[in-house]
């Protein structure tokens, strides 16, 4: 029976690297990383290249590539695009390539990049994800990009939304993997009302971002399962 592991913070991906050529890796930044990028190529972007920096991001430019670059949650100065999903309608990214850097999400995927196949999730396209990990019927991890280095809310509970779809066809293995699957079953039914607590969410109140959450945490909405590959998202 396949299995899934669960890293709650990039500080422990370590822990988990050996054999993640075997793997498929589910990377989740709900807030907002992961569903920025699932929103951007809903809406019709070509390619998005994850980037360790803003200055990296910039030398995309040149090539025709919208840029986008996050930190601490704030547009980066200099830059138009930032990492609200509500910034990638079809207008804006349609036919694009983009080049992107955020605090937490693009630098977990970059830690990823020896797996057997690296997968980007959010609450808008998970039922996909999970079709797609069942289908393929390989040991999983669900990685969590956390805040910098230390586990969030709302990226635990949705590796427990898709290890519980995942279930039983797949055993759930160690104690981040149960922790994630209880969370998302004690808090399933007002998932917005628990992140209340959250860390990130209060962040959004002093940035005044909080219309995000709301569409961040939209489920199902989306039915496409974009892949990390030789350094593209795809
Ligand atoms: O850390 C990240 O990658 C971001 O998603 C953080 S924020 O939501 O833009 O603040």
């Amino acid at each position: 029976m396949p299995k899934i592991e669960t890293i709650v913070s990039p500080a422990l991906f370590h822990l988990y690297e050996k054999g993640i050529e075997h793997k498929n890796i589910v990377v989740i930044d709900v807030l907002r990383a992961t569903t920025t990028i699932c929103v951007a190529l809903a809406n019709g972007a070509t390619e998005i290249i994850p980037v360790g920096t803003p200055e990296e991001a910039l030398l995309f430019k040149k090539d025709g590539y919208l840029v986008a670059a996050e930190r601490s949650g704030k547009t980066v100065e200099g830059f138009t695009l930032g990492n609200s999903p509500q910034e990638y309608s079809a207008h804006v990214v349609n036919g694009k390539k983009i080049a992107f850097t955020t605090t937490n999400g693009t630098r977990a995927l970059q830690l990823c990049r020896g797996a057997n196949k690296t997968i980007i999730a959010s609450f808008l396209n998970a039922a996909a994800v999970a079709k797609m990990l069942a289908y393929e019927e390989k040991n999983v991890i669900l990685f969590c990009s956390g805040w910098k280095d230390k586990l969030n809310l709302e990226d635990t509970i949705l590796a427990g939304k898709i290890a519980q779809h995942l279930l039983p066809q797949f055993e759930l293995l160690g104690d981040a993997s149960n922790l994630a699957a209880d969370l998302y079953t004690f808090c399933k039914d007002d998932i917005a009302g628990y992140l209340q607590k959250a860390s990130h969410v209060q962040r959004f109140k002093s940035l005044h971002v909080e219309s995000d959450l709301e569409v961040c945490l939209q489920p199902d909405t989306i039915n496409i399962v974009s892949v990390y590959k030789n350094g593209i998202i795809a």
